[in-house]
């Protein structure tokens, strides 16, 4: 490779999200989410039932963030709107004034900075009054985000050209509706997921119109969706049954939601005939998997103005061995993903380093989806608790990745056209707690300070984000 340019004007930014960052979890009229709710339970669902009522307090040191930012030099900056910081009980009925107020001040400075945001509307927080009127479980949610979104766009659209409705709808319905593993802590196998990601996915269509009817004209930005996935191999690439597992793998876990929103509206033919043929076995009358009306197909199609990927791992595949007895998600796949031994652990068990993933992963999308312009809208390594600043080990696997996007841009011809790490700061990794570190600043939670120090990773990600180029060796 000659040198390691970038495209010009790419987009280098970093990732945040709101309850994991915040803090002020009741500060000046916010009102409760499920995050608050469930860590405030304990029961050990969190580690050492941490909570995010403090976390890296960006409610108030939100100017040590900026700094944050400057010393990377980005380009961009995502983070999440609190929903109910915002809008106290999920509805504009009571509009928090104060946390307009917050995130206006944060939008403005990063303008001044010359930083674009990338904001998205709904990272995991849901208002818990809307929990308690049945969440993503509920067809009411749907009204009840594009009155969100809206508020959103003509509050803030004004200055907020790129959004991003719902973060990750796959792992909310799995882990938050599915196996309950996630606030607000439902378990339901083989019908929550489906019915939660139904909703989301009109909840985004809904949201996405919203915008294109009453606010692009106006307003000229952009609205996608944030999806996640690993890439996936099969166990044993001579294995017919491996690689029709790979392919089942990809398409619960991508086309689920991208097949319907890129392509057709629809979901994809194997889930529809799979989950329907297991759900009449099982005494059914309807298949566990909802059907879209032809409206509503005509509706969701075609709603992401560009292709915003998360990506994190990459998983060898093979059919589902163990046998379970009641319906779930899981036994509907039909495939089970193994990490290589060979691959490098980083400092979360699910995380296995594998660059190369993600360079096949953009291929695919560029051509299952129609070449969409794509934004890399999360990828991070962590590291375990005590982290050591002179992160050496893991800046290789972030310019490993990074050579894998250069290849996939020139080789391939997948249109990248940002790169955001995940994550700026140390903070509240979900049930993790502060376990788990993904900042390229460390957070030091024994302070009340909270201090900000940048790892070796965030010196050397700056000197990219300067060059717009990779330092080859
Ligand atoms: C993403 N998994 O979630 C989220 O968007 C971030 O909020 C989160 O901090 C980041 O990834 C790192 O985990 C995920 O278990 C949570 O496979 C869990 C998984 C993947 C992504």
């Amino acid at each position: 490779m000659d040198s390691g340019k970038f495209p010009e004007s790419f987009a280098w930014g970093a990732a945040t999200a709101a309850y994991q960052i915040e803090g002020g979890w009741d500060a000046d009229g916010k009102g409760l989410s499920i995050w608050d709710s469930f860590t405030h339970q304990g029961g050990d669902r969190v580690f050492k039932n941490q909570t995010g009522d403090v976390a890296c307090g960006s409610y108030t040191l939100w100017e040590e963030d900026l700094k944050c930012i400057k010393q990377l030099g980005l380009t961009h900056y995502r983070f999440s709107l609190s929903w109910s910081r915002l809008l106290p009980d999920g509805t504009t009925g009571f509009i928090n004034q104060k946390g307009v107020n917050y995130y206006n001040k944060l939008i403005d400075s990063l303008l001044e900075m010359k930083v674009t945001p990338l904001v998205t509307l709904y990272h995991f927080d849901t208002p818990q009054a809307i929990e308690d009127q049945g969440g993503w479980n509920s067809e009411n949610t749907v009204a009840i985000f594009e009155q969100y979104a809206k508020f959103c766009y003509s509050t803030f659209g004004d200055r907020v050209k790129l959004w991003i409705t719902i973060n990750e709808p796959h792992v909310v319905s799995k882990f938050s509706y599915e196996e309950g593993l996630f606030a607000p802590g439902n378990k339901e196998l083989g019908f929550g997921a489906y019915r939660s990601a139904h909703n989301m996915l009109k909840a985004h269509a809904k949201a996405w119109h919203a915008y294109n009817n009453f606010f692009r004209d106006k307003q000229k930005g952009f609205v996608s969706i944030a999806l996640n996935s690993d890439w996936a191999e099969p166990l044993d690439p001579n294995s017919l049954a491996d690689k029709e597992a790979t392919e089942r793998y990809l398409t619960f876990n991508l086309q689920w939601f991208a097949k319907p929103i890129f392509i057709d509206g629809d979901y994809p033919t194997v889930m529809k005939s799979e989950i329907s043929r297991k759900s009449k076995e099982e005494g059914l009358t309807t298949s566990r998997l909802p059907e879209f009306t032809n409206e509503e197909k005509t509706m969701i199609k075609g709603t992401a103005d560009f292709f915003c990927l998360n990506y994190y791992t990459t998983r060898k595949i093979r059919p589902l061995t163990s046998t379970v007895s009641e319906p779930s998600f899981n036994s509907d796949m039909g495939a089970e993903g193994i990490k290589d031994p060979e691959w490098p652990e980083s400092g979360v068990e699910w995380l296995c380093v594998v660059p190369w993933g993600l360079r096949k992963l953009l291929a695919y999308i560029k051509h299952t989806f129609g070449n969409p312009d794509i934004y890399i809208t999360e990828n991070g390594f962590a590291q375990s608790d005590p982290p050591i600043l002179q992160d050496t080990h893991r800046w290789g696997y972030f310019q490993e990745t990074l050579k894998e996007v250069l290849k996939a841009i020139r080789q391939d011809g997948a249109n990248v056209k940002g790169y955001f790490a995940w994550s700026l700061l140390d903070n509240f990794e979900w049930t993790s707690g502060y376990n788990v570190r993904f900042g390229l600043f460390h957070v030091d939670f024994d302070q009340p300070s909270l201090p900000r120090t940048p790892y070796f990773s965030a010196n050397e990600f700056a000197k990219v984000v300067k060059g717009n180029k990779l330092i080859c060796n």
